[in-house]
């Protein structure tokens, strides 16, 4: 289908004379990210790790923090209770490596998707208080999780809730709740993740200086760090025993934290949340971190996964592509403890072990996405004309329904919600476009439904199957009232005479990394280029190499699954593309090169 070309509303000219020092192709790029006075774009091009918000912005964070370093120091049982996505097993991690770094020693407990489902159960919770635990923190997950809270305080367990999922019904009567969408909260920034609110605990915790020193000298004098007597029975998760070693010698140490901050960046780009403000500091950071990693398990997944951090830094393709499908696998196929497991062992022996399990998960994951969705989209293709797409099948994964929705949005440009159909029960997941918020059409249907949470762009569901198509009914009344159907546009950020095209806008276009969500790489509109010549490439001869001349200016390019208008382009037509710039090394020396993105005969527009 042929895209609609749009060029971005150009900068004004006061904007551009406010920032003098910036080049008009620059101020443009800028103005498309809504940056537009000095500070919010010196904040932009150089992010200071200490211009993130204070975790004690969070109004429960004070408290939050009291109680973990009363548990501490009385030795009570502390368990982590996650999610099964990339987002809550890193954000796992973050919490476990923390508390290691202390010498404590804490529990893990994450759902099976299969027999549990998303979120705090009564079942688990059951298990937890059996073991003795005094202290839950959750990651990622519980927001909305009303009953297991009145539990716990029934029980004595003390929840700390930390999440960063829209609030559905009554708050939880939780000890602490740690949620940026919590709206009795006043913590300034609402994009960061699951990880992001987890490693702002964990930042506090691992600040207090003077609770940290004196347990150490407490450690000191008794010689032995209780690393033993963690929660290791039933079906509670011990974690990694090898993971628990004493490597790190408990210590104040100023800024440790910051270690974490390679998987904060792999929960984030996993999430798919906004990488402006906060969220691109941690991002930042985070991929600096991860090239000289401290964490085994994670070096080794990079390792298996063919990463070489010294030849190719990482970027969010590598987290968000590589990464994160990785850690998501065994959580859609098995369970998600084989993924915390491998990004905390620390024997390097183990680790590939462990990480080259994860890929194989993660091979079996990519057919089967292939199979559902070829199942998928023959049902889309007769639902065609309405204005959202609820489709479902049996035998269809319900850990893997989520991604199919995500691809089938992108194909037919419209709401995707992808169910597995059970004998009784259907369980899925949505995903949106644009500002169709698939929370409130969910809250519209909700007569229908068993459960359902998310967030605006992404949510998950289960209903009964009998009621599949009266739900569907009710999505596509909602639909109807709220949801603009829109062309297809490819939006470019600036056009690109021949003077521009060069190493300097390469290197400006650099300095706007990392890109990802409200951050997206800059996509250049060039007019009037002549083919010198084509060359059709790849294993299913599915690419296409092509020379371009722009205003006398011989310039490379490549164009990934071609069309066949652009396969079949002769030599000397004139076309206009839509590009990203990329660097080319050869013989090393730097060039310029094009990744097109589309390409049309040339109009004058
Ligand atoms: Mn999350």
């Amino acid at each position: 289908m042929p895209k609609n070309w749009k060029l971005k509303p150009e900068v004004p000219k006061e904007i551009c004379e406010k920032i003098p020092e910036f080049s008009t192709l620059a101020a443009q790029l800028l103005y498309n990210r809504g940056l537009t006075d000095k500070e919010q774009i010196q904040k932009f091009i150089d992010p200071k790790y200490e211009d993130q918000n204070d975790p004690h912005l969070f109004k429960d964070m004070r408290k939050a923090v009291d109680r973990i370093w009363t548990a501490i120091e009385n030795n009570e049982g502390i368990c982590i209770y996650g999610d099964y996505d990339a987002d809550a097993v890193t954000a796992n991690s973050v919490v476990q490596l923390a508390f290691l770094h202390l010498g404590v020693k804490v529990g893990s407990y994450i759902p099976d998707r299969f027999t549990e489902g998303y979120g705090l159960n009564i079942q688990a919770f059951e298990t937890i208080r059996d073991q003795g635990c005094k202290v839950v923190i959750t990651v990622d997950c519980g927001t909305n999780s009303t009953e297991v809270a009145e539990f716990c305080n029934r029980h004595n367990i003390d929840l700390i809730i930390t999440d960063h999922h829209e609030i559905i019904g009554e708050l939880p009567k939780a000890y602490a709740l740690i949620n940026p969408k919590n709206p009795n909260d006043s913590y300034p920034y609402h994009e960061i993740t699951g990880v992001g609110v987890a490693f702002k605990l964990m930042k506090a915790v691992l600040g207090e200086k003077e609770k940290i020193e004196s347990f150490l000298s407490l450690q000191n004098s008794s010689a032995v760090i209780p690393a033993e007597e963690g929660i290791q029975k039933g079906s509670m998760d011990p974690g990694s025993e090898s993971g628990m070693t004493q490597q790190d010698k408990v210590a104040y140490v100023d800024g440790y934290e910051k270690w974490l901050l390679d998987l904060v960046a792999i929960g984030t780009v996993a999430d798919c949340h906004s990488l402006m403000g906060e969220n691109r500091i941690l991002v930042k950071y985070g991929l600096k971190v991860l090239t000289k990693t401290k964490w085994v398990g994670l070096r080794a997944i990079a390792n298996v996964a063919k990463l070489d951090f010294s030849q190719r830094p990482p970027d969010t393709y590598t987290l968000g592509f590589v990464i994160a499908p990785r850690l998501n696998a065994a959580g859609r196929l098995e369970h998600a403890d084989q993924a915390l497991h491998t990004v905390l062992e620390q024997d390097p022996q183990k680790a590939m072990e462990l990480a080259q399990n994860l890929e194989s998960i993660n091979q079996r994951r990519q057919d089967q996405t292939l199979r559902i969705m070829s199942e998928a989209r023959e049902q889309a293709e007769k639902f065609r004309d309405r204005k959202v797409l609820v489709l479902a099948g049996e035998g269809w994964n319900k850990g893997i329904v989520g991604l199919v929705a995500g691809r089938l949005v992108e194909e037919f440009h419209k709401p995707v919600l992808v169910l597995e159909k059970g004998e009784h029960e259907a369980t899925g997941s949505a995903r949106t476009i644009g500002e169709f918020n698939v929370v409130e059409a969910l809250k519209h249907a909700s007569e229908y439904l068993i459960r359902f949470g998310g967030h605006q762009q992404a949510a998950g569901l289960t209903l009964k199957t009998k009621d599949l198509e009266k739900f569907y009914e009710k999505i596509l009344e909602y639909a109807e009232l709220n949801l603009q159907e829109e062309d297809k546009v490819l939006e470019l950020d600036a056009e690109l005479k021949v003077a521009d095209l060069n190493l300097d806008t390469l290197k400006l276009v650099t300095a706007m990394e990392p890109f990802g969500v409200d951050n997206v790489k800059p996509k250049f509109l060039i007019q009037n280029t002549q083919v010198i010549s084509s060359k059709i490439v790849g294993r299913e001869l599915q690419h296409l190499q092509l020379k371009l001349s722009v205003g006398g200016k011989e310039l490379d390019s490549i164009l990934f699954s071609a069309s066949d208008f652009a396969k079949n382009l002769q030599i000397g037509d004139t076309v206009d593309v839509a590009a990203e710039l990329l660097e080319d090394t050869w013989n090393g020396r730097q060039k310029l090169k094009l990744r097109i993105i589309d390409i049309r005969t040339h109009v004058n527009i």
